[in-house]
């Protein structure tokens, strides 16, 4: 072979190698609930969008705007597209063995964002997702309960108003919030109503709670910070009652998003269970792992903190979301 040839081929050898060590750009689907639903969950949009550029991840992005039966839909326009994985943020706990079955079938592995799901049993031991990064929504109903028993010496009427009865959060906040407040014989919920994770729902639920209970109501918890936002502004609503949010009814919210910090140092909230929604770049640091063969923890916890009117104004300024 001539020189010249042999160059040729020794450049061609070059490139292939440098081609085949580059790192491969991953096309990764995230499955997300609704974004529209609340703030946290357009914060946790962002911040998958965000990693997958950080990252060079090519992120499939499909948005079911609450609907369970959509959601199942796009995770399997996903797997028809090949992807090398799915993020999903289930809209609902259950209804999700079928179509993890046919992605572990396509050899595509799931992790779960967020949202917990259950299996049937049957399913349970099949490995259908292979980590769960979010946060811990019974401490939450814990944390929110236990702030409320210490605010109040443990004698208080509460109303509830939660998320939709089928998702993860609203099912392990109410089961947190009562196990707390079941050791206090004086602190009692007086009405529970789903506010679905919107501020106008949740503010429609409140004008009812007020007309049925009044001055009768001490505190309002609020499974998400949108909801506290529309309670806040029934409570304001009706000057006739006299009753100042904030004070004469504390409002507890959990995932504590910027305005929920506003009306904190404004003290028209009380107290917000914080709900780490960044989730993306430690999801997408998952699943490149997994797409890497190495091992990955099953169970992640995002880190959270309480904040309340004593300590929003200290910790406002880093709040990144
Ligand atoms: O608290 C709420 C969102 O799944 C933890 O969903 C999330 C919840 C969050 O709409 O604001």
């Amino acid at each position: 072979m001539n020189i010249k040839v042999g160059w040729c081929v020794a450049i061609a050898a070059l490139f292939f190698c440098a081609a085949s060590t580059q790192a491969k750009t991953y096309v990764v689907g995230f499955s997300q609930s609704d974004t529209a639903e609340s703030d946290w969950r357009k914060a946790n949009t962002e911040s998958f969008r965000d990693a997958a550029k950080a990252l060079d991840i090519n992120l499939v992005f499909r948005d079911a705007g609450g609907n369970t039966d959509v959601q199942r839909k796009q995770v399997q326009e996903l797997i028809d597209l090949k992807v090398d994985a799915i993020a999903l943020a289930a809209n609902d706990v259950k209804g999700w063995d079928e179509v993890l079955l046919k992605a572990k079938e396509a050899k595509i592995p799931v992790v779960l964002a967020d949202r917990t799901i259950e299996l049937l049993p049957e399913n349970m031991n099949k490995a259908l997702y292979v980590a769960w990064i979010g946060s811990d929504f019974r401490y939450e109903g814990r944390a929110a309960a236990a702030w409320l028993a210490q605010e109040t010496g443990g004698i208080c009427n509460i109303v509830e108003i939660t998320g939709p009865p089928d998702s993860a959060p609203a099912i392990e906040r109410a089961k947190g919030f009562r196990e707390v407040i079941a050791l206090f014989p004086a602190m009692k919920i007086i009405a529970s109503k789903p506010g679905n994770w919107r501020e106008e729902q949740s503010k429609e639920v409140m004008k009812e709670f007020l007309n049925d209970e009044g001055s009768n109501i001490r505190a309002v918890f609020d499974h998400n910070d949108n909801m506290a936002f529309g309670a806040v502004d029934a409570i304001e609503e009706r000057k006739d009652l006299g009753l100042k949010p904030g004070s004469d009814i504390l409002v507890i919210g959990v995932d504590a998003v910027h305005h929920g910090f506003e009306l904190l140092m404004q003290k028209k909230l009380n107290a917000l269970v914080e709900c780490n929604p960044l989730q993306g770049p430690i999801v997408l640091k998952v699943v490149e792992e997994i797409l890497s063969g190495r091992k990955v923890p099953p169970v992640i916890y995002m880190e959270e903190s309480v904040f309340t009117q004593l300590n929003a104004a200290a910790a406002f300024p880093s709040r990144k979301y």
